[in-house]
């Protein structure tokens, strides 16, 4: 599994038109070193999903060490899973920030394994665990399995980004950009933070480590406007995806949340159905923190899709379980570092046997 697999489309070349083999040994020849070639890259795809799943390990640790620490203790000299344990354990995911409604319906889903199997090892609660969360996620997410980005041939693909102050909005664009260019896209990045000169120059920095095209104005410009320009410039150069930075916003200001529809509207005006999505950057070492503004985001503003940053170096990850779970909104992508490379794909699966392993 790649990253932005969606995205290779425009990589694949067609193949060169080569003459027919003249013999049966040529053909044979070369149906070997088709073989050969497929085998490498099966390989090569092997190498490159191992060290994803040890990178999202290594960002994850924290949080995990967190966990089980605090898993260990409560069970500690327990051997079966009994009411008291189960009032330990709901205590374990409240303090691992996955959020009360989301402990919960988990405690809720181990008693009824509970009352079911009768004797359940307390050493066995880990599997039970990653089981029930792994199932939770899934269920949470069925409606929107579908969800992906499209990138037609002719129209790019518009995202814009929006969070609060210091989120990670821009590292994450930066990042972005990154992985699409290297996928092959063109990528046309709008600096529509024009709060402060330095928010411009940092974007700049990142557009060009990415290879991506930006487009700026004055600082103190009017964001609409940048937006509009990077979009009919997007256009008018074939541009797949464009990225949208903003201004980082308090949810109940009123009129930074009116300027997010003005730039929105205004970007309509160049792609109808643009922008095709809105992604809110959650900063996860908040906590409880991040699930507030989430709530309070998408109650002020449309927001399509959330990116939570900065995992790596918190112990507070379990927010992601709790997230996913109550907002009907996708998690697109985590961070899990400041490197151009530290964002990750959110993949439920992948995320769920970084934090309890794949053993049992
Ligand atoms: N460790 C870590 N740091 C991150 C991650 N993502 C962002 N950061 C850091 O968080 C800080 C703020 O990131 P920005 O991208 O500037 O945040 P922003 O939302 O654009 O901020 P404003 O534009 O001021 O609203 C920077 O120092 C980033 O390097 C992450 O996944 N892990
Ligand atoms: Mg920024």
């Amino acid at each position: 599994m790649g990253f932005f697999d969606l995205f290779k489309k425009k990589k694949t070349e067609e193949p060169a038109t080569v003459a027919a083999p003249a013999t049966a040994e040529e053909a044979a020849a070369i149906a070997e070193e088709r073989k050969e070639q497929e085998r490498i890259e099966a390989e090569q795809e092997r190498i490159e999903a191992e060290q994803e799943r040890k990178e999202l390990e290594a960002g994850l640790e924290k949080t995990k060490e967190g966990f089980f620490g605090k898993l260990k203790r409560a069970i500690a000299g327990r051997t079966t899973v009994d009411a008291d344990v189960l009032d330990d354990l709901e205590e374990v995911l409240i303090t691992s920030d996955v959020g009360v409604d989301t402990t919960v319906k988990i405690i809720e889903r181990i008693e009824e394994r509970v009352a079911r199997d009768k004797y359940l090892n307390t050493e066995e609660l880990q599997y039970i665990l990653r089981d029930e969360i792994a199932q939770l996620m899934e269920e949470s997410h069925r409606s929107t399995e579908d969800f992906g980005i499209e990138v037609k041939e002719g129209t790019p693909y518009v995202l814009m980004v929006v969070g609060v102050n210091g989120a990670g909005k821009t590292t994450t664009i930066g990042k972005l950009a990154a992985q699409l260019t290297k996928a092959g896209r063109k990528v046309y990045i709008g600096a529509a933070d024009t709060f402060r000169a330095a928010a411009i120059d940092q974007l700049a920095v990142w557009a060009e480590r990415a290879g991506a095209t930006m487009i700026r104005q004055e600082m103190g410009s009017d964001p609409a406007s940048v937006a509009f320009d990077t979009l009919r410039s997007a256009v008018a150069n074939n541009a797949d995806v464009v990225l949208i930075d903003t201004a980082g916003r308090l949810h109940n200001k009123v009129g930074l949340m009116k300027e997010l529809t003005k730039i929105r509207n205004v970007m309509a005006k160049v792609i109808p159905d643009a922008p095709h999505e809105v992604m809110l950057v959650l900063d996860g070492s908040t906590g409880q923190n991040a699930f507030e503004q989430a709530k309070q985001f998408t109650e002020a503003t449309q927001v399509t899709s959330l990116t939570i940053t900065k995992l790596d170096g918190t112990a507070k990850g379990g927010v992601v379980i709790g997230i996913s779970d109550k907002f009907h909104i996708p998690v697109r992508y985590i961070g899990i570092g400041e490197g151009i490379d530290q964002l990750k794909m959110f993949d439920r699966k992948e995320f769920v046997r970084a934090m309890f392993g794949d053993a049992k």
